[in-house]
């Protein structure tokens, strides 16, 4: 067992463009810019899948979605303790979580009486993961400090504490996250959740651990206390990216799906209130980060602990009139991607922007990488630690790629006529092109040149210059599959096989 740490912070719903490091001139990042500055800085990242329970379970083994087979929140893991917290056992370590990782088990392998035998669930922790503290958006023991900080009892329950402090005369223009939150900054969730990781690192003395940190922030309910949920109020944001509404309501993709898609933030009222609550909910998470990295600091731990920071997936924010992550734009699957290795062969890139094309599953081989130990067989990502330490060849990857199932967005008549199986997408990406292919034989593929900041608005699929490149992209995407299939039981079988079989 190595001596090293890791602290693997995951946030959710956070945008790749919304840290001051990487360009953002209006957004309040100064505890992850100076993070940045200290670390490999991965400009090109993208998640494998959306929403929350997908993505995560993308991270966590290492795997593209269609291998794994966790589809939607709440889709069950088959095989669960193939992933990396498991696997880091066979070296010593205690991998523990803080927050959630939306991990739902296998009905299968619960007892036969068991209620989520016939329920959905996914408060459980993945195997492997010593679950410390379940915390998503609240938890009893955050109402329970609130109690003791002297919030009146009856009021600490999530439907008082979750909302935000509306005016009894009502919300008038504006949507509830104008109004602040009904708790003080430093009582916050995000405090508390941030408190109890220090806790842990601090009981954990001498011993080498492994952390995985989950925050909800900047998710929804949108909450801020002061002074984060001022903070934007008056600022001038850039046009959000949109076609015009008829664009989205006359595709026949969009226009399947029940009434919230594309529909959301059409009044500039709503717009600004959406969008400075989500960027003080990140100035917020980064105040908190702060805390956090100044503990590390000066404990002597900063100089032994691989450190990573990245997110789920993105949020559209009023892009394309979308809130949330869903369907194939950029905005919901680019997600930041921040690695401090302390080592000495990372000096070289310490505050580079790399902008490889980088993926969430190669986080469980770099981990396993900087640890030295062997990576697990079943990872299909790549080892981003050699392109840390300055080898710039390490990565050459050719594109990206992240699935989406949308069988449960579309409107109830939708579903009747559909077959859930052909409801995904798969979209592959360099840095020049998306090519957008859908399970349904209605839906052609889509090329957008997302080299321009407005691509996606444009689909090139049917204009005949760009045709050839169709089938450019539908090769990579096969093989990629035909790649990454489950090889596990050739794998035990090859070895075992005479020459001659
Ligand atoms: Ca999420």
């Amino acid at each position: 067992m190595s001596s090293f740490n890791v602290l693997w912070i995951i946030s959710d719903e956070f945008r790749a463009d919304c840290i001051g490091y990487l360009g953002n001139s209006i957004i309040k990042t100064p505890n992850l810019d100076n993070l940045c500055k200290e670390s490999a800085v991965f400009s090109n990242c993208f998640a494998q899948a959306a929403p929350c329970a997908p993505s995560r379970m993308c991270m966590f083994t290492g795997r593209y979605m269609f291998s794994h087979g966790c589809v939607w929140n709440k889709t069950p893991l088959r095989c669960a303790e193939e992933n990396i917290a498991f696997y880091l056992k066979n070296y010593g370590y205690t991998p523990t979580l803080i927050g959630y990782n939306d991990y739902a088990k296998d009905p299968d392998i619960l007892p036969p009486n068991h209620p989520h035998r016939s329920s959905l669930s996914y408060e459980y922790a993945l195997p492997g993961f010593n679950h410390l503290f379940q915390h998503e958006y609240d938890s009893p023991e955050w109402y329970a400090y609130l109690k003791e900080k002297g919030y009146p009892q009856e009021l600490c329950n999530r439907e008082y504490m979750c909302q935000p402090d509306v005016p009894s005369e009502g919300h008038g223009e504006h949507l509830a996250e104008y109004y602040p939150a009904r708790y003080k900054s430093e009582h916050s969730e995000c405090r508390f959740i941030t408190e109890k990781a220090i806790e842990y690192i601090d009981s954990q003395k001498d011993t080498p651990w492994f952390l995985s940190l989950n925050y909800i922030k900047p998710h929804s309910p949108n909450l801020c206390s002061d002074p984060y949920h001022k903070l934007y109020q008056n600022t001038v944001f850039p046009p959000p990216i949109r076609a015009e509404l008829d664009y989205y309501q006359n595709d026949p993709y969009f226009k399947r799906l029940g009434k919230d898609a594309c529909n959301s933030l059409i009044n500039p009222t709503h717009l600004q209130d959406f969008r400075s609550a989500y960027y003080g909910m990140i100035t917020e998470l980064d105040f908190n980060l702060g805390i956090l990295f100044d503990y590390l600091k000066t404990h002597n731990l900063w100089n032994n602990t691989l450190l990573i920071f990245t997110s789920d997936h993105g949020e559209h924010l009023g892009d394309h009139f979308l809130t949330g992550k869903c369907h194939y734009f950029d905005s919901a699957y680019h997600v930041p991607l921040i690695i401090h290795d302390p080592s000495e062969q990372a000096n070289a890139t310490r505050g580079q922007v790399i902008d490889d094309l980088v993926e969430l599953i190669d986080i469980a081989p770099t981990i396993c990488n900087y640890l030295n130990i062997p990576s697990y067989s079943l990872f299909q990502g790549i080892n981003l630690l050699p392109r840390i330490h300055n080898d710039m060849l390490a990565i050459n990857r050719k594109a990206v790629f992240y699935e989406y199932y949308y069988y449960s967005h579309l409107t109830p008549e939708e579903q009747e006529k559909t077959e859930a199986e052909k409801c995904l997408i798969c979209a592959v990406r360099n840095t020049k092109y998306k090519c957008v292919f859908f399970g349904e034989d209605i839906l052609p593929p889509r090329l957008f040149d997302i080299s321009h900041p407005h691509g996606e608005l444009n689909n090139l699929a049917a204009d005949e210059k760009y045709q050839h490149l169709i089938p450019h992209y539908l090769s990579l995407l096969l093989r990629w599959k035909m790649q990454n299939a489950d090889w596990r039981m050739e794998r035990w079988a090859r070895p075992l096989r005479p020459y001659d079989d």
